[in-house]
């Protein structure tokens, strides 16, 4: 029975009677709601596989190698300035592809700052998913017409938005579900806590999947919860909890898979906890040394989401070296083609800067957007009548336009790394 089926008992003055203590036994029963003990894995168990999910497996695969070859370039682009920032989920593929790939098409992805890779495995064009992180000011893609959130660098927020999307969804009878993808550090956060308990308390058609990649920033997760496992946070609001290995991609997918089914038959909420690791630091701009050893680091090496299913794959005779080579092929036209296109500066407005702010700007605005203007014009004027720079001199500072790489990724480093 769900809260919204009970009706509390009252007496006549309208006062809520004393309950009696004595008979009380829980609500709903939790034992269906508890993780297993285990996480749920599949590589290495000799699933029996048919014809489609032989497919999807290869399929996983080809995401999986796609992925990585995109966080290697992706993180490239914030060396040579052409990306602010990179929050990079090598290690972490597995889920990103799995979590994307566990979707219909009608439905909603919301990802944080870290799941470019699912973005992008929804079919969201790669330069597009980036734009935010190189520090634009808006998302990048429409998330209307691709059905996916912006990527949300504020911890959880991204979660009550699921929430809200996939309740009004059902309200309005239309066959959606929503997956929300959050950090273990973001569950310590107060939209968290309100996220699963609308969740649970609407029965909204929602998925959370919780990336257990051991720290937030330097916090490793043992000084994050006390939880039992994050699954288990999910009972508390009667929320279903399981628990996977992240590493094993078609395990994700048939836990997430299974989530979505439930959810879209309105059997409510479920929260996934995939437990992975986080390979490279948290962003271009941390040192991960500082804080932890190679020795932890070796056995999660090991335990490669790539070379797993890769392994498993061939010793299954379902990928052949030459289809290896041309899924790798293939990766690498779309590492060139990204950074191609990443390497051709962006034509921006620097007055858009005041649009979409108010539906009527303020006079404060307004007057603002006359002094750039202003601004815009002499430096233009005096960019048309300067001296040419004498050779080997100091290049006279000029001030341009947001997004102009003049002056590689400076401000929008600093901007994006305070945000991330
Ligand atoms: C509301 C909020 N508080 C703090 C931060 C700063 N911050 C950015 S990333 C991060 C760690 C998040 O760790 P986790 O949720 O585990 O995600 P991961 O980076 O490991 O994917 C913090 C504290 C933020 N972005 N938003
Ligand atoms: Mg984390």
């Amino acid at each position: 029975m769900t809260v919204l089926e009970q009706t509390p008992g009252r007496d006549e003055s309208g006062a809520r009677p004393t309950p009696p203590t004595a008979g009380w036994r829980p609500r709903t029963d939790p034992a269906p709601l508890l993780p297993d003990e285990t996480p749920f894995r599949l590589l290495g168990t000799g699933a029996r596989l048919d014809k489609r999910r032989k497919e999807l497996w290869r399929e996983l695969y080809r995401g999986l190698v796609h992925g990585r070859r995109y966080n290697r370039q992706a993180t490239a682009l914030t060396r040579q300035g052409r990306l602010a920032v990179y929050p990079s989920s090598t290690g972490q593929e597995g889920c990103e592809v799995a979590a994307a790939l566990a979707l219909a098409e009608q439905d909603w992805l919301f990802p944080s700052y870290r799941d470019t890779l699912a973005v992008v495995a929804r079919g969201v064009d790669p330069v597009e998913a980036l734009t935010l992180l190189r520090g634009d000011w808006h998302t990048g893609y429409d998330p209307r017409a691709t059905r996916v959130a912006p990527l949300s660098t504020p911890l959880a927020t991204q979660l009550p938005h699921a929430v809200g999307l996939a309740h009004a969804a059902r309200l309005r009878g239309d066959d959606v579900v929503a997956l929300a993808m959050v950090g273990d550090g973001g569950t310590s956060e107060g939209d968290f806590h309100e996220a699963l308990n609308f969740a649970a308390v609407w029965q909204a058609p929602v998925v959370f999947l919780v990336q257990n990649n051991g720290f937030a920033i330097s916090v490793p997760l043992a000084k994050q919860t006390a939880a039992p496992s994050i699954a288990h946070k999910a009972v508390g609001y009667g929320v279903a909890g399981r628990l996977v290995d992240g590493n094993d991609a078609p395990a994700v997918h048939q836990v997430l898979g299974e989530a979505v089914a439930r959810a879209r038959a309105g059997a409510g909420p479920t929260l996934v906890e995939a437990l992975t690791y986080r390979i490279e630091a948290h962003t271009n701009a941390d040192d991960a040394t500082r804080y932890r050893s190679e020795e932890e680091v070796a056995p999660w090496l090991a335990h490669d989401p790539v070379a797993l299913l890769e392994a498993e794959l061939r010793q299954r005779r379902l990928l052949t070296d030459t289809e290896a080579e041309q899924i790798a092929h293939e990766a690498e036209t779309m590492a060139a083609d990204l950074r191609a296109r990443m390497n051709t500066d962006p034509v921006l407005d620097p007055e858009e800067l005041f649009a979409h702010v108010y539906a009527e700007p303020t006079p404060q605005l307004r007057e603002q957007a006359v002094l750039l203007r202003g601004e815009l014009a002499a430096d233009a004027d005096a960019d048309a009548h300067a001296e040419p720079e004498p050779t080997g001199g100091v290049a006279r500072e000029t001030r341009r336009a947001p997004g102009s790489d003049d002056h590689p990724g400076d401000r929008r480093q600093d901007h994006q790394e305070r945000a991330a």
